[in-house]
C-alpha cells in the first residue's frame, strides 16, 4: 500500500507527464490553419496544489477538495516572449475566474502560474465573471474587458436563473495587480466588447455585442462600435453595427468579436464567433471579416461562412456544438496563434500566417444571401479549374 507522500508524488508526476506533452500538428489541413492534436488546457491541466490539501492530517484519503470544471474562452497576450492565456477557468461550483497559464511556445507546456488574478470588484459586486479580451493599448496600459454577470433583480420572485451582463473593465501594468474601472454604461445589456488597441479620432475605440437579454441579441444587430473619451468612466454615448447579423448564415442568431483585430497592411484582420440555431440548439462557429485601416469601422472584406466549425471532440462538452475564440496572437515573423475553447470545456491552438488570414478574407467569396447565388459562385470557380485542368 502506498504511503500518503508516495500517492502525492504520483499526482504531482502524472500531472507534470501532461503539462509537459509534446503537442503534434495534425498534418491534413484546408490550407489555412493547421490544427494540433491535443487540447492546450483543459480541466486536469489546473495545479494539484489548487486542488487537493496536501496536509495529510487534514485530507487522511488525499481527496479533491476543490473540483475545477473547464478551462475555456482564453484571452492572450505575448509577454515578455511568453504566449499567455488569460484563461476562464471554470470551478465545479460553476463560478468562473480569471488564471493565466504561460508557454515557451504557444503550443503546448502551458502552466498555471501559482495564484488566479485578484480581480477588484465594481460598485455592484459581479456573481460571475469571465471571457476577458486582453488589449495592449497605445496609452501604456494592458486592458481586461470581460462579461460581470448579476442575477437581474427585476425578474419574478423565484426566477433564479435571469441575469444581466454588463461589460467590466480592468488595467494592468503586470497581469498581476488589476484596477478596475467602472463597468461599461450603456443602454443595452452588452458581452463580447472589445478595445481597439489604438486611439481612432484621439478616442478609445470599442467593439460591442448590444443584447436585448442575458442569452438573446434580440434587436441588438451585431458587432457594434463606439468611440469612448475615457477609459476611466467609459460610456457608450452612440453605437453603430459594423458587421451585421444575417438571416439564414452562421451568424444569423448572434455573433461577437473575438479578441482585438490585428493590424496588417492591407487592413485589420477580425475573429468573431456567429451562432445559428438547429434542432440541436445552438450551433457556435468562427468566422473572420476585415476592415479598413483608414476607418477600422469600415468592413472591406466578408468571406462567407465559417472559418473553423468544431470537429471531432471539439463537438462535445458542457455546451456542445460551440467554438469560442477571445485570443490569439501574432509573432513579428507572421506566424498567427488561434487559441479557441471547444464546447465550453477546453483550449486549443490552431496556428496560420497572417499573409494565409489576409488571403483568406480577401478571396474567399462573401456570401450571396441564396442558394441561387452559391450556385452561380461555385460554377465560376468551376469553369475557371476546368479551363485550367484542360490546358495543362
Ligand atoms: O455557451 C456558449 C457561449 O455562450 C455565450 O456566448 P454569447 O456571448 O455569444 O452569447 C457566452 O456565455 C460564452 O461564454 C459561451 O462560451
Amino acid at each position: 500500500m502506498k504511503t500518503f507522500r508516495e500517492k502525492v508524488n504520483v499526482l504531482f508526476s502524472k500531472h507534470e507527464e501532461l503539462i509537459t506533452r509534446k503537442n503534434e500538428e495534425i498534418e491534413e489541413g484546408n490550407g489555412i490553419f493547421t490544427r494540433y492534436k491535443y487540447p492546450v488546457l483543459t480541466a486536469a491541466h489546473a495545479p494539484i496544489f489548487w486542488r487537493y490539501d496536501l496536509d495529510e492530517k487534514t485530507n487522511p484519503f488525499l481527496m479533491e477538495r476543490i473540483g475545477v470544471n473547464a478551462t475555456m474562452n482564453s484571452g492572450a497576450i505575448k509577454w515578455y516572449g511568453k504566449y499567455l492565456l488569460m484563461v476562464r477557468v471554470e470551478g465545479a461550483d460553476r463560478k468562473s475566474f480569471f488564471a493565466v497559464a504561460e508557454s515557451p511556445n504557444g503550443i503546448d507546456n502551458f502552466r498555471f502560474w501559482d495564484y488566479p488574478v485578484t480581480m477588484p470588484e465594481d460598485i455592484i459586486p459581479a456573481t460571475n465573471i469571465y471571457d476577458m479580451r486582453l488589449t495592449a493599448h497605445e496609452d501604456g496600459w494592458v486592458y481586461g474587458i470581460f462579461c460581470a454577470e448579476r442575477h437581474d433583480d427585476n425578474a419574478p420572485l423565484g426566477d433564479l436563473s435571469s441575469a444581466t451582463a454588463t461589460a467590466a473593465i480592468a488595467r494592468t501594468k503586470d497581469l498581476i495587480h488589476w484596477e478596475r474601472l467602472p463597468d461599461l454604461k450603456t443602454k443595452s445589456q452588452q458581452r463580447n466588447v472589445v478595445l481597439h488597441p489604438e486611439f481612432v479620432d484621439g478616442k478609445y475605440a470599442l467593439y460591442t455585442r448590444p443584447q436585448d437579454g442575458f442569452i438573446d441579441a434580440g434587436s441588438g444587430g451585431g458587432v457594434g462600435w463606439a468611440l469612448v473619451d475615457d477609459m476611466t468612466h467609459a460610456e457608450v454615448k452612440e453605437e453603430k453595427i459594423i458587421d451585421q447579423r444575417y438571416y439564414h448564415t452562421i451568424k444569423e442568431v448572434k455573433n461577437g468579436e473575438g479578441p482585438h483585430p490585428i493590424k496588417t497592411s492591407k487592413g485589420w484582420l477580425h475573429l468573431a464567433h456567429g451562432v445559428r440555431g438547429c434542432a440541436a440548439g445552438l450551433r457556435y462557429v468562427l468566422y473572420m471579416y476585415m476592415t479598413s485601416l483608414e476607418d477600422p469601422s469600415r468592413l472591406i472584406a466578408n468571406p462567407a461562412g465559417a472559418f473553423m466549425v468544431p470537429v471531432g471532440e471539439e463537438r462535445v462538452g458542457d455546451v456542445s456544438n460551440v467554438l469560442f475564440t477571445n485570443g490569439w496572437i501574432a509573432d513579428e515573423d507572421g506566424k498567427v496563434f488561434i487559441y479557441y475553447a471547444s464546447s465550453d470545456t477546453r483550449m486549443h491552438v490552431a496556428t496560420s500566417t497572417i499573409d494565409k488570414l489576409v488571403d483568406y478574407c480577401m478571396n474567399t467569396p462573401a456570401d450571396g444571401y441564396r442558394s441561387s447565388a452559391s450556385v452561380e459562385t461555385l460554377k465560376r470557380l468551376i469553369e475557371k479549374n476546368l479551363n485550367i485542368m484542360k490546358n495543362s
